[in-house]
């Protein structure tokens, strides 16, 4: 299979063990792991084997898969045309040295990521991929999607994403909607009826419902479930087939909200509950969550496109036609308050929100170096974190350990600021 895919398989295997090797010092060294954890750890000892298998299979009955890097692209078109949907940003650092063959060294390190993955030969994802959806958002984006179109010679389809969320804005959005639907259809050869939307739609928002509810219990204190183990099932969201993941998201809820029951926790009640806002954190990009967590605080939420952006909100599953139904799909996800937009007030709101429902005791604005939307609103979120009197800490950092000491200095020093006990 791995030959059929073109993939590199020395560097491949080298890349699996150390990855191996990661997950079991960050993630299985954890205590009082929920039970449900088991099944995506499972999955994640199988991204890069029986996913691929399946996705292979998918393609062998004819199914298109379809890679995506940006919560945008509306994943309810794809299922209409029975495509599997598969996110393909990257959070490691891999092939940088091949990726800068192709983009600027100083490009943010999710970029250089899924580039350095393709032309290392390292993504089985991208290989399997039919089509792979670009956006306009960020200009690294934009303008990487144009050499990726090249290494992948010509598989990539890009989403014109409006600037402004005005009357035009709209307008031009739900124009791309449209043009994305029509390209399904023309790859797929199938045509989006009335009927797939609606259960696209519907299996999409079940999928939102069991990670809003995953969202809710966090706000227990103790936490039910480490900001590690939350983020992971995030990240799994964009991968797993999205029936079997609903369902294991709702088995790890039910047994969460026994925990709520019993007062039982990941850590001890009372220590510092930390929201995590900014850049997404593709897997397997643990670092921040690690440290903060390994520092004795618990991440209790992701103001994120790796988290709560990614379903914050829900498709209004109430449409009668088509046409109507494409238009309630690009209101919806007009909803996502990227910083790629102007103004962008909406995420502050969001911020204020998320921080008093989950009683955050602290707000860690991340960014990915040279991600200019988020390093530039860090300034209007941190006026926020004032407004609401939370303390707040700005980083900016990569996918490189080398500033793993001097982070958990910072996060020592932020930690000691909020003080022990604020809900207890
Ligand atoms: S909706 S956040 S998924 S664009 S980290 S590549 S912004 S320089 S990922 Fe994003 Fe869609 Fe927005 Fe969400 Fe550019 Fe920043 Fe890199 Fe980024």
């Amino acid at each position: 299979m791995w030959k059929d895919l073109d993939i590199n398989l020395a560097a491949h295997n080298g890349l699996l063990s150390v990855l191996s090797d990661a997950y079991k010092n960050i993630y299985l060294s954890q205590k009082k792991r929920p039970e449900g954890m088991k099944y995506f750890d499972f999955v994640v000892s199988e991204v890069h084997g029986l996913r691929i298998e399946e996705i292979v299979e998918a393609k062998k009955e004819k199914r298109k898969v379809i890679g995506t890097f940006c919560v945008y692209v509306p994943e309810e078109l794809v299922l209409s045309v029975d495509g599997v949907c598969i996110g393909l940003c990257a959070g490691a650092e891999v092939g940088s040295d091949e990726a800068e063959k192709y983009i600027p060294r100083n490009t943010c390190a999710l970029i250089k990521a899924f580039m350095g993955f393709k032309v290392a030969g390292l993504c089985p994802y991208v290989q399997t991929a039919d089509l792979i959806v670009g956006e306009t958002t960020c200009d690294g984006k934009k303008k990487a999607y144009e050499i990726f179109n090249e290494v992948t010679k010509g598989k990539v389809f890009v989403m014109e994403i409006p600037n402004k969320k005005d009357e035009d804005g709209r307008k031009l959005w739900s124009n791309e909607v449209k043009r994305f639907a029509k390209k399904l259809e023309e790859l797929t050869g199938k045509t989006i009826t009335l009927e797939k939307l609606k259960e696209a739609a519907k299996t999409v928002n079940e999928k939102r419902k069991a990670l809003q509810r995953l969202s809710m219990l966090r706000a227990s204190d103790p936490s039910p479930i480490s900001g590690l183990d939350a983020l992971l099932v995030n990240q799994v969201s964009f991968y797993d087939d999205p029936r079997r993941f609903t369902a294991k998201v709702n088995e790890l809820c039910d047994e969460l909200e026994q925990r709520v029951k019993s007062g039982t926790g990941v850590a001890e009640k009372g220590i510092p509950r930390i929201l995590i806002s900014g850049s997404p954190m593709a897997i397997p990009n643990w670092k921040l969550h690690a440290i903060i967590e390994g520092s004795g605080a618990t991440v209790v939420g992701e103001e994120s496109c790796v988290g709560e952006r990614n379903f914050r909100t829900s498709l209004d599953e109430n449409f009668t036609s088509i046409e109507e139904g494409m238009e309630k799909i690009a209101a919806r996800y007009l909803t996502i308050n990227c910083a790629c937009f102007t103004p962008n007030v909406e995420r502050l709101t969001d911020i204020e929100d998320m921080s008093r429902q989950l009683k955050a005791d602290g707000i860690v604005h991340y960014a990915i170096q040279f991600c200019t939307p988020y390093m530039m609103e860090a300034f209007k979120v941190k006026k926020t974190a004032d407004k609401i009197n939370v303390p707040f800490l700005r980083i900016e950092t990569d996918y490189s350990m080398e500033d793993m000491g001097q982070l958990k200095t910072r996060v020592e020093a932020f930690l000691e600021v909020i003080g022990k006990g604020a809900h207890a």
